[in-house]
């Protein structure tokens, strides 16, 4: 049995409010225990409801998914008495962070709440004043977070503050849960390269294409709708040009409510795509990631298309993927999304860059020595060298499998 992974146990806001009235009215074996005043138990009861409100941040959080970055996504709630004052999460890179919109919301009423946030809150002027200095100001009696700062300039520093001014700090509150939420801002901020989950639809027998190069759809609405949902989570979305040859993807965002479109990037040696294909004219940012060699051919080829050229070094046909990585981390790309084809898929693994899989299986049989497979490129020699993986969740998406997992260091 697989265990669910963890992002699998962020609820939803509408369940951790749920979760939140029940608790309103205390479960019973908390109850008894307070009216023992069983100090051991009083502390254990303080954690279920640290949790409790933690959740609710954490599905605050949430709802920035794919709209902060290069910024965490980050939720905070305002308690008092039992109950939920207010709530906040920051939603776009410059915007306020939770903490503030969540004082903001409740006014008056933050003095002597209880502030639970996901992320420890920030100590310093960046493009928004410290978040300590609005805490103070709001009469904030005590602070829970869920993960300490990773970012260099914040980690420990707005803890510190708080406790110098008399307010009670708490830490470590379903912090495994906070920094899953964020583990792409977590590499990021440490490595300045983004972490990179590549995306796989395949049948079952491992192909992506009949033997004839037909590969549509391999996969079914379901999962189309579901790849959709994780292209609005990610900062960009790259492919080969194999794949923008044969199939011309709009590489789009198709859920609703997008208020950013991510980046579209494609790896292409000599510029062979086409300045027509669907992608360079979609709206949005796309880039095309050429040899530098080939760099003066590609620019006249692509003058009268919108695609920024990003010319790198390059050897036996491939563009520098270290490279191209350092260069989109730079620019401030926290997540990339990897869709393929299959040359572009084993480079990504042979380099050691994918950090995540996400893997479509489709329930048929394909067949065909000649049929394209998830993964071409040489391959391996023995056994012991396959790039490895933890699977963290198994999902049907209507009669199709997908897989996620984590690849192993
Ligand atoms: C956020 N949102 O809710 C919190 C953050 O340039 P600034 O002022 O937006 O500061 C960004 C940093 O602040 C960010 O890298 C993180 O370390 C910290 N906390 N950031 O974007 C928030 N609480
Ligand atoms: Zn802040």
């Amino acid at each position: 049995m697989i265990k669910p992974s963890l992002r699998g146990s962020i609820p939803s806001k509408a369940e951790a409010i749920s979760e939140i009235a029940s608790l309103t009215r205390p479960p019973q074996f908390l109850a008894g225990k307070f009216a023992r005043n069983d100090v051991k138990a009083q502390r254990s009861g303080m954690t279920v409801t640290h949790q409790v409100w933690m959740r609710c941040s954490l599905a605050c959080a949430e709802q920035g998914r794919g709209l902060t970055h290069p910024n965490p996504m980050v939720g905070a709630c305002l308690v008092k008495n039992g109950k939920l004052i207010a709530e906040g999460f920051h939603r776009f890179f410059g915007g306020p962070h939770a903490e503030v919109e969540a004082i903001r919301k409740a006014g008056k009423r933050a003095r002597g709440a209880t502030l639970y946030v996901t992320l420890e809150p920030c100590s310093t002027y960046g493009k928004t004043p410290p978040c300590t200095e609005a805490i103070k100001t709001a009469g904030i009696k005590r602070v829970v977070v869920a993960a300490v700062d990773p970012n260099p300039k914040h980690q420990g520093r707005g803890l510190g503050i708080l406790k110098r001014c008399g307010i009670r700090v708490e830490t470590g509150i379903l912090r495994r849960e906070a920094e899953l939420q964020n583990e792409a801002f977590l590499k990021w901020v440490k490595t300045k390269l983004p972490f990179v989950t590549l995306k796989m639809a395949q049948s079952l027998d491992g192909k992506i294409a009949s033997r004839t190069g037909k590969s549509r759809w391999v996969s079914n609405v379901q999962s189309r709708n579901w790849v959709h949902r994780l292209r609005a989570q990610q900062d960009a979305i790259l492919v080969g040009k194999n794949t923008l040859l044969k199939d011309n993807p709009r590489l789009t965002v198709r859920n609703g409510k997008l208020t950013k479109t991510p980046w579209r990037i494609v790896l292409d040696e000599r510029g062979e795509s086409s300045p027509s294909a669907h992608i360079f004219h979609a709206s949005g940012v796309s880039v095309l990631a050429c040899s530098r060699k080939f760099l003066s051919r590609v620019s006249k080829k692509f003058s009268r298309s919108k695609v920024t050229l990003m010319a790198l070094d390059s050897s036996k046909g491939e563009v520098d993927l270290n490279q191209l990585l350092r260069a989109l981390g730079a620019l401030g790309i926290v997540s990339l999304l990897v869709e393929g084809g299959g040359e572009v898929a084993w480079s990504f693994f042979n380099a050691g860059l994918v950090d995540k899989i996400e893997w479509i299986l489709a329930p048929k049989i394909i067949g065909g020595r000649t049929a394209k497979t998830s993964v071409e490129g040489v391959g391996i020699n023995a056994l012991d060298e396959a790039s490895k993986i933890r699977p963290t969740r198994l999902t049907l998406l209507g009669d199709h499998l997908l897989l996620e997992g984590y690849v192993r260091s």
